[in-house]
């Protein structure tokens, strides 16, 4: 599924994409941590190095990512699970001054990206799809337009009808003027690529990989509103990390709903999953535990599933922050991840929750969910203008499939139609 592989120590290789014999000279003169690395080529970036692996068009070394000792015959970019095509002429940069070539006659990776290729096609596909209802307003705007001020006043309606937000809509605007002028657009075709490109800088910044590996376990605590999707992103991220063959304990930190726990175990591989809970119990204590139980076994990831709450309710919150203390007693450099899950529904107030958990936590990511089906996804503009924390994966349904890594271009494309 999503290809990412788990970087060992000395010469062992890649697990899923099967890259050439060779030690994947990726990572290179990384002080390699000696321990598991989960550097997905969708979904987890390797280490500082070669993260930044956006998926997009054809930006050279990000997307090669850390186990990138692919070696096909051709020299420079290698469509990863890169998105979709559209404008974005890139000039492709020269042959590249590649390194050191690698001596592997092996075909076989080829075969392993062009699945990758085309299982993110599918999900550009998907992504579409969800995004319709609020990309529809949108794209009306350019339906046999001109490129005169009423376009740029609808515009800014539909910007604001997506729930962007006065600032972000504001600063699309601006820049939007400046690309038609210096482009010199004469129609609304254009502009409607222009404006694509100014939504993928404007989101760029966020587009960041979730690390794997540099801590073992690696703790990521999961926090948000009631209902924003919490548990279910977990369990896909779980069930993710265990088909890849990482070890991951979960900390059921949500002992106030029974049911929290068979959430978790619904969607984790019952084999490579082990869950701490203690039901009606306390949350700090079972991530105390928790986090021991991953240190003492030897588990790759850690995650803590927190029960929902209201930034307003402040004892709640304040939970949260104990969580969090007393995860970082029971290992000083931990928690690694702050993650906030934010229903993409809510729209402008996803924007205030980001900010409320935010200063509470001092969040270091955002999972986005339910964008299908909401008119509100333009809710990541207003959260890159005005909280730019990471958004690690989007998700876009209920299925195992349907929670992947964010990818500005893909975004703004789909978004665009
Ligand atoms: N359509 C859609 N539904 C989703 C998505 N992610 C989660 N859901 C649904 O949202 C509902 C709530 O999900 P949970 O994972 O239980 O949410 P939670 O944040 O853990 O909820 P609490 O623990 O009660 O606060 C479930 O019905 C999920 O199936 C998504 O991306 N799209
Ligand atoms: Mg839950």
């Amino acid at each position: 599924m999503f290809s990412f592989f788990k970087k060992k120590p000395p010469a062992e290789t890649p697990v899923a994409p099967a890259p050439p014999p060779p030690v994947a000279p990726a990572p290179a003169a990384e002080p390699a941590p000696a321990r598991s690395v989960f550097s997905p080529s969708s979904w987890f970036g390797g280490k500082p190095a070669a993260e930044e692996a956006p998926p997009a068009p054809v930006e050279a070394p990000a997307v090669v990512v850390a186990p990138a000792p692919v070696a096909p015959p051709v020299p420079a970019p290698v469509p990863i699970p890169s998105p979709a095509p559209v404008a974005t002429p890139a000039p492709a940069p020269a042959p590249a001054p590649v390194p050191p070539p690698a001596p592997a006659p092996v075909p076989a990776p080829v075969v392993t990206e062009t699945a990758a290729a085309t299982e993110r096609k599918g999900w550009f596909d998907k992504l579409k799809t969800g995004l319709r209802k609020t990309g529809t307003g949108i794209q009306a705007v350019f339906v046999n337009a001109q490129i005169d001020d009423a376009l740029y006043e609808e515009l800014e309606s539909a910007l604001l009808m997506a729930d962007t937000g006065v600032r972000a809509t504001e600063y699309l605007l601006d820049d939007l003027k400046i690309r038609v002028k210096r482009q010199m657009a004469t129609n609304a075709a254009q502009v409607k690529l222009l404006l694509a490109d100014a939504i993928t800088d404007l989101l760029k910044p966020l587009e960041k990989p979730l690390v794997i590996g540099q801590f073992t376990p690696t703790v990521i605590m999961v926090a948000g509103v009631n209902g924003a999707g919490k548990t279910t992103s977990i369990g896909k991220l779980t069930k993710h990390l265990a088909t890849e063959g990482a070890s991951v304990l979960l900390a059921a930190a949500d002992t106030f709903r029974a049911a929290a726990r068979e959430q978790l175990l619904v969607w984790a591989d019952r084999n490579t999953v082990e869950i701490v809970s203690n039901e009606g119990g306390d949350p700090s204590a079972v991530s105390f535990d928790a986090v021991n139980a991953g240190k003492a076994r030897g588990k790759d990831v850690v995650l803590v599933d927190t029960a929902g709450r209201l930034p307003t309710q402040l004892h709640l919150m304040d939970e949260l922050k104990k969580i969090k203390r007393v995860v970082t007693k029971a290992d000083a450099t931990a928690p690694h991840e702050v993650l906030l899950v934010i229903d993409g529904n809510t729209g402008q107030n996803a924007l205030a929750q980001v900010k409320a958990f935010d200063e509470t936590l001092g969040l270091t990511g955002l999972i986005v969910t339910k964008l299908d089906g909401t008119a509100k996804g333009g809710v990541l503009c207003a959260i890159a203008r005005e909280r730019p924390i990471p958004v690690y994966f989007i998700g876009v349904g209920e299925k195992l499939e349907d929670l992947e890594t964010f990818n500005a271009r893909e975004f703004a494309q789909a978004l665009l139609g």
